[in-house]
């Protein structure tokens, strides 16, 4: 917890100003927002009140844009800022990109405006088309808590409380909601702020000694262990300890960071993502650490037909550190399907890894004894192949027109090798993993988690936001299908002078969906070159670069040649660097 106490010399008058100061105590920086009413006396206090720092407000033209922004900064900041909602309708907006931050484990405040409950204090038709009894329920299955404060001298305690459930792994969303007639209510005497740092949340988790042995004693004894790892990087401390643990046992890594975070270097001799199946398929003990499909992550599924089969073999021992039993909802079935454990953990990967890696090695097992050695050799010859592979491929489609992703993810190699980069969304199918050279935690922030498109220019721009004044170069690899849903996130870079390069990495379709189609007309034997209707985005094709320079943007596009693709870049990188705002270039590439 980041705080600092209330600012010292302000008085607070009203209810708004005292959410003010509780958010200021707590260290809150930014509050993204699209205005209402509902919460006008909020508004008012952080501008007129707090003189709009901490928070300070960051205007967003749509609600989901506001929200995304928010789980972008918590991933890359490693802490929660606020969103603002507008009541019914704003919270509605916003309820896909909860869902999102929900499934992805982001902590954030969400706050909202309702009412006023009193009835009799209610504007005809507006104020009573805009309440709910109450909000909350609009968004409870997918946020971990949910108030709504009913006296001014209950409102620090809900601020209090929602920081530290939100920050409590399994770490998520909390929506706190206001009575727009208690944030404009007169405060007639003093209402105390604690002092939060007697409420931080609390230590993680640790596994019991007994289970911490138990699955100690099977990776000694393993042959064949694999470690599968999701979302130990949101707690970036781990990741080394992981790198650690991994040689201490010459285990290879499989890290499923595309829908998590990062978790291992794509550097690593024992980084073997990309050899799962074959890999599993011979398992005799598998870590799986914060791993959210576990029953999809050791299995091999058809697309068509949706049936799938285990790969790991049956005799295989699993061990699985995860907190995500605590955070199981009945709504939505985000629990995934039933995996057999051996060894079921629920704890913090963060507190248990340097306890099992302890106990390990209180064990004998040594990374450096032969038997072991010889495996991690075995291991970075198949690393090494792994990548030499993706090299060759790459090169392979070097010259393609369209653009192929690959070229593309190697030309932005060669624009950030030499600088501090952070890749804050997409991965251009994978390319820019194993192309790249990914080693530290901070440079790969995983994607949307709930697979609710929309998502990655609000939270690309959140992420450059956390990183603003670092020096920091940030990239957003995004996919032009997703961008439609949210453009105008780009007018708030603009306008808030946030750098970021944004590379609409344009194939000019809903890919994802135009495979289905295919799949589906292929297994009816029906028209498969109609799988692009109401698919394809060719027909007018869409001028990215136009738009972002409507939003007041830099931009720059459509490239279509290959050879322009780096000197495109090299400007744009300028551009962000001069400009210190957005950069968006539009490349056209292969499907
Ligand atoms: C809100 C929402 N609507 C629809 C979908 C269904 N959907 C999944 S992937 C996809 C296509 C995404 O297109 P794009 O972002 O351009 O990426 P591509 O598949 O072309 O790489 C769609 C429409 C979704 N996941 N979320």
């Amino acid at each position: 917890m980041s705080g600092g106490g209330v600012p010292g010399g302000r008085r607070p008058e009203y209810g708004s100003d005292l959410i003010v100061d509780v958010l200021g105590s707590l260290g809150i920086e930014y509050a993204a927002l699209n205005p209402g009413a509902t919460f006008r006396g909020l508004h008012d206090s952080i501008v007129n009140y707090g003189g709009n720092t901490r928070p300070e407000l960051l205007q967003c033209c749509h609600e989901e844009v506001a929200v995304a922004l928010a789980h972008g900064y918590a991933k890359a900041a490693g802490k929660p800022m606020a969103a603002i909602l507008h009541n019914v309708v704003g919270l509605q907006h916003a309820s896909m990109a909860i869902f999102n931050a929900w499934c992805d484990r982001a902590p954030m405040l969400l706050m909202g405006g309702t009412g006023p409950m009193a009835a009799e204090q209610r504007r005809p038709w507006i104020d009573w088309i805009h309440t709910a009894l109450v909000q909350g329920q609009a968004v409870r299955d997918f946020v971990k808590w949910d108030d709504q404060p009913a006296s001014l001298a209950s409102i620090p305690e809900a601020i209090i409380r929602g920081y530290r459930i939100a920050m409590t792994e399994p770490k998520g969303p909390v929506y706190l909601c206001f009575d727009a007639a208690l944030q404009e209510m007169a405060l007639s005497e003093k209402v105390p702020v604690p002092d939060v740092a007697r409420y931080a949340p609390p230590a993680p988790v640790q596994a019991d000694a007994t289970v911490l042995n138990e699955a100690a004693g099977l990776l000694r004894d393993a042959e064949r262990p694999v470690i599968i790892a999701q979302y130990v990087g949101r707690a970036p401390a781990a990741v080394d300890v992981l790198i650690g643990l991994a040689e201490l046992l010459a285990a290879p890594v499989i890290d499923l960071c595309e829908h998590g975070r990062f978790n291992f270097p794509s550097t690593h001799p024992l980084d073997l993502t990309g050899a799962e199946k074959e890999l599993l398929s011979t398992a005799d003990v598998v870590l799986a650490l914060d791993v959210v499909d576990l029953y999809g992550a050791l299995a091999r599924a058809d697309r068509l037909t949706r049936r799938s089969e285990p790969v790991v073999p049956e005799s295989a021992k699993v061990i699985h550190i995860t907190m995500a039993d605590a955070a199981i909802r009945s709504w939505v079935t985000a629990y995934q399907r039933l995996a057999p454990v051996d060894v079921p953990i629920l704890a913090d990967t963060a507190a248990v890894l340097p306890a099992l890696a302890a106990r390990l090695r209180a064990l004998g097992v040594d990374g450096d004894a032969a038997g072991r050695r010889s495996r991690a050799e075995r291991l970075r010859a198949r690393h090494d192949a792994l990548r030499r592979e993706a090299r060759t491929r790459c090169e392979e489609s070097w010259n393609d027109r369209p653009i192929a992703p690959a070229r593309l993810a190697s030309e932005v190699w060669d624009l950030l090798r030499n600088e501090d980069w952070v890749l804050v969304n997409g991965t251009l199918d994978g390319w820019a993993r194993s192309l790249w050279d990914w080693t530290r935690p901070h440079q790969y922030l995983g994607n949307s988690g709930g697979a609710g498109l929309g998502y990655g220019a609000g939270a690309s721009i959140g992420a450059a936001l956390a990183h603003r004044g670092t020096g920091k170069v940030c990239v957003n690899l995004q996919p032009d299908g997703d961008f439609l849903y949210t453009p105008s996130a780009i007018w708030t870079a603009a306008h808030h002078r946030i750098p970021l390069l944004f590379i609409v990495c344009n194939n000019r379709t809903y890919y994802n969906d135009e495979h289905h189609q295919a799949l589906v007309a292929q297994a009816r034997g029906r028209p498969v070159e109609n799988r692009v209707v109401g698919i394809r985005i060719e027909d007018p094709p869409v001028d990215f670069a136009a738009m972002a320079r409507a939003f007041g943007a830099y931009g720059d596009g459509p490239v279509e040649d290959p050879a322009q693709i780096a000197p495109a870049l090299g400007r744009a990188i300028r551009a962000v660097k001069e400009g210190g705002g957005p950069a968006v270039v539009d490349v056209v590439i292969d499907r």
